[in-house]
């Protein structure tokens, strides 16, 4: 079931330097989910640069806190610096040698991993003038742009939502929680009846409480897209069970439990096994799976099994929302991604140009290598900490 496709093959990228940064940013517009409200927030960029003068950077977009999942700032840049960083080859001849001899070294860790990888396809896109929608199979030149709303109350989810609405957003997704979410969505519902929305919970449900499981099945009114990620990141079981014994007509879509490309697979067996596999859709987080290739091979099984995927965020800078932009024009993703916002994320972005809204609602695939130049400027006055390995 999972896919085998060879990736594209190059010459060899001989590496000189190798740079972690830690970039101190800040949110425009606070983010609150079921975990908590963010504004204040640190990333990391990995910077790799060839004899040759090429510069390849990836994003590993890290919270602050390990609130999402166990990864978090300090996590990220410490087994970056201590066990991947040491460990790229100072010539890779692959994606394949990239990942056998550096990344599944180390168990777990996503988050750093894509950011290495991320910037080792930006350097085989520079390299082989292809772009990363083809070296991807990328197909799609516009893609449905979503907006993920953490609203702090009612009123404010209203207010950023008319605000979204008035700028083209055609889908919108509200985090949801305990206390808020039924009456939430009852009022965006009338408010916009053909609107395309869904919902995410972040975990912050419990299936075996009579409050939320009447919660979450009161939302079957609303013809949601989908219910994001109810339950605990490790439960297939309770969230299978939950779609097939309580009937909820909406999808599931699984965020947090969704590792790898086998995980994806375990979830669609499992959904099968209750018959309800019309009902699971795939959120792919490059960051969360371990890379964009990892995602990629995700959206492929998607495909072949029927599954819709789209592409989710981690309110990542310009850069990381290109490349997630150049991965949901995938056949695989099927249905808009958490890309944008009506204002730019931060402050300061270090991405030129940033991805932006049409008049239609869509975003506008790049077809040459990333989307983007990076600001060095930027790049070098957000830093407040880095690392470098020369080879
Ligand atoms: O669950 O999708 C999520 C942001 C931080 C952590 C988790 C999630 C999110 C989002 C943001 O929903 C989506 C975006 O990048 O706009
Ligand atoms: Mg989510």
């Amino acid at each position: 079931m999972i896919p085998t496709i060879q990736p594209l093959a190059h010459d060899p990228l001989n590496l000189k330097e190798i740079t972690i940064r830690r970039l101190r940013l800040r949110l425009r517009v606070p983010f609150r989910t079921s975990f908590g409200t963010q504004q204040e927030r640190d990333t990391i960029l990995v910077i790799l640069k060839t004899h040759d003068g090429l510069i390849g950077v990836g994003e590993a977009p890290s919270l602050v806190a390990p609130m999402y999942d166990e990864q978090y700032i300090w996590s990220d840049y410490d087994v970056l610096q201590r066990f991947l960083v040491p460990h790229i080859p100072t010539t890779i001849t692959s994606y394949t040698q990239l990942q056998d001899e550096t990344l599944s070294s180390i168990k777990g860790h996503h988050f750093s991993k894509c950011g290495i990888e991320a910037a080792y396809w930006n350097l085989v896109s520079q390299q082989t003038g292809e772009s990363l929608k083809t070296l991807w199979g990328g197909e799609a030149d516009i893609v449905v742009a979503g907006f993920s709303i953490g609203g702090q109350s009612l009123e404010d989810v209203l207010a950023r939502a008319e605000v979204a609405i008035q700028a083209g957003f055609r889908r919108l997704k509200i985090k949801i929680w305990p206390s808020h979410d039924v009456q939430v969505i009852a009022a965006l519902r009338e408010r916009y009846p053909d609107l395309m929305l869904q919902v995410d919970a972040n975990c912050a449900y419990d299936p075996f409480n009579p409050d939320h499981q009447r919660a979450l099945k009161a939302l079957d009114d609303f013809g949601l897209l989908m219910i994001e990620q109810p339950f605990s990141p490790h439960d297939f079981l309770d969230h299978t069970r939950f779609q097939a014994e309580l009937n909820l007509q909406t999808p599931i879509a699984l965020d947090e439990s969704v590792l790898s490309v086998d995980d994806a697979r375990r979830a669609i067996e499992m959904w099968r096994l209750f018959g309800v596999e019309d009902k699971l859709i795939i959120n792919i987080k490059p960051p969360r799976v371990g890379g964009y290739w990892q995602g990629r091979l995700i959206a492929e099984m998607g495909y072949e099994q029927g599954i819709p995927c789209w592409m989710g965020g981690m309110l990542e800078l310009g850069l990381g929302k290109w490349m997630n932009v150049i991965l949901s024009s995938h056949p695989g993703c099927r249905l808009p991604g958490d890309h944008l916002q009506p204002q730019p994320y931060y402050e300061r972005d270090i991405a030129d140009p940033l991805p932006s809204i049409q008049p239609d609602g869509t975003i506008a695939v790049p077809s040459h290598w990333g989307g983007c130049a990076v600001d060095w400027q930027a790049v070098e006055e957000l830093t407040i900490d880095l690392h470098t390995d020369k080879r």
